[in-house]
C-alpha cells in the first residue's frame, strides 16, 4: 500500500507535485536577469518564437551555462533524490516564457522525447525501443522505451506567480502510471477526469513524470510566466547512446559518459 503523506509515495502516485519556497528571492532574481538578457542576444537556433516574441529556450545550458549549477542547490536535489535516487542525472534544460507577445497554449500530451548524444550525428544507430529519432534546435532526439521515461522527473522552476489567468500547467493526476497512451486513450483520460491547475506563487518547484499528461491553456489575463524546466533521469543510456547533457546531481564532472 503506497502512503499519500511522502514527498516520494506522492510524485509516485500522483505523477506531480507543487512545493512553495524552492527558489529565494535572490536566486529568482540572478535567473530572471539570466534569462531576460540571454533572450535578448541569443541566436536563432535554440529560440522558439511566437509571431516573432520567444517563448521558448531550448539547450538552455548552451544559452546560460550558469544554469548546470541549479543541480546543486540543496533544494533541488531534495526534489529529485527521494524518486530517482542520489545518482540522478539533470539531463535537459528548457525555458518556457509566456508573454503579452507570446500567448501561447499546448493541447494534452506526455513528454517523449530525450534529447541525446551519438557517434554519428548523421546516422542513428539502432538501438532496440529507441525511436523514432527528430532534431530540435540542432540536437539530436529520440523516443525511448517507456521504461526511460518511468525514471525520469520533471523540475520546474517559476520566475513569476503562476495563477488561473496566466496560462498554468494542467494535469491530469494519476496518467503518468499507464505507460504511453495512445491518441484514443489521451481522448478517453481527458473526458473521464477533472484537470488540476498547477497554480504556484514565484520561487515554487512543480515536479512532474514526464508520462502525466499535462496541457497548457493561452493566457487569459496576459502576464509574464517564465519558468524554468529541467529534467532529470535516474539512468545512463544504453551504449552508444548518451544523454546530450549528463549533469551529476551535486555537481561534479559534465563529461559524457563516451567521451
Ligand atoms: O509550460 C507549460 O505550461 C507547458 C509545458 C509543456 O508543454 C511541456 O513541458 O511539455
Amino acid at each position: 500500500m503506497i502512503r499519500r503523506d511522502s514527498y516520494g509515495d506522492r510524485v509516485e502516485l500522483e505523477g506531480y507535485a507543487i512545493i512553495p519556497g524552492v527558489l529565494s528571492v535572490a536566486e529568482v532574481e540572478r535567473w530572471r536577469a539570466e534569462v531576460d538578457s540571454a533572450s535578448a542576444t541569443m541566436t536563432d537556433v535554440d529560440a522558439v518564437r511566437d509571431r516573432g516574441s520567444l517563448y521558448a529556450i531550448r539547450n538552455l545550458f548552451d544559452v546560460i551555462p550558469a544554469l548546470r549549477t541549479i543541480a546543486t542547490l540543496p533544494a533541488v536535489r531534495q526534489l529529485v533524490e527521494p524518486v530517482l535516487g542520489p545518482k540522478a542525472l539533470l539531463v535537459k534544460g528548457m525555458l518556457f516564457d509566456k508573454s503579452d507577445g507570446a500567448n501561447w497554449g499546448v493541447f494534452w500530451h506526455q513528454d517523449l522525447s530525450v534529447p541525446v548524444r551519438i557517434p554519428d550525428p548523421k546516422r542513428h544507430p539502432d538501438v532496440p525501443g529507441f525511436g523514432p529519432w527528430t532534431r530540435k534546435g540542432g540536437v539530436v532526439c529520440v523516443q525511448p522505451p517507456v521504461t526511460v521515461l518511468e525514471r525520469m522527473l520533471a523540475v520546474r522552476l517559476h520566475l513569476d506567480p503562476c495563477t488561473a489567468d496566466n496560462g498554468p500547467l494542467r494535469v491530469l493526476a494519476g496518467s503518468h502510471r499507464h505507460a504511453r497512451l495512445s491518441d484514443a486513450a489521451t481522448a478517453e483520460w481527458t473526458r473521464t477526469h477533472q484537470p488540476i491547475e498547477c497554480l504556484c506563487d514565484v520561487g515554487a518547484a512543480i515536479v512532474m513524470r514526464p508520462l502525466l499528461l499535462h496541457s497548457s491553456p493561452k493566457c487569459t489575463v496576459p502576464a509574464r510566466r517564465r519558468v524554468l524546466h529541467f529534467e532529470f533521469a535516474a539512468d545512463d543510456l544504453p551504449s552508444p547512446l548518451d544523454w546530450h547533457e549528463r549533469i551529476p546531481l551535486g555537481g561534479g564532472v559534465a563529461a559524457g559518459r563516451n567521451g
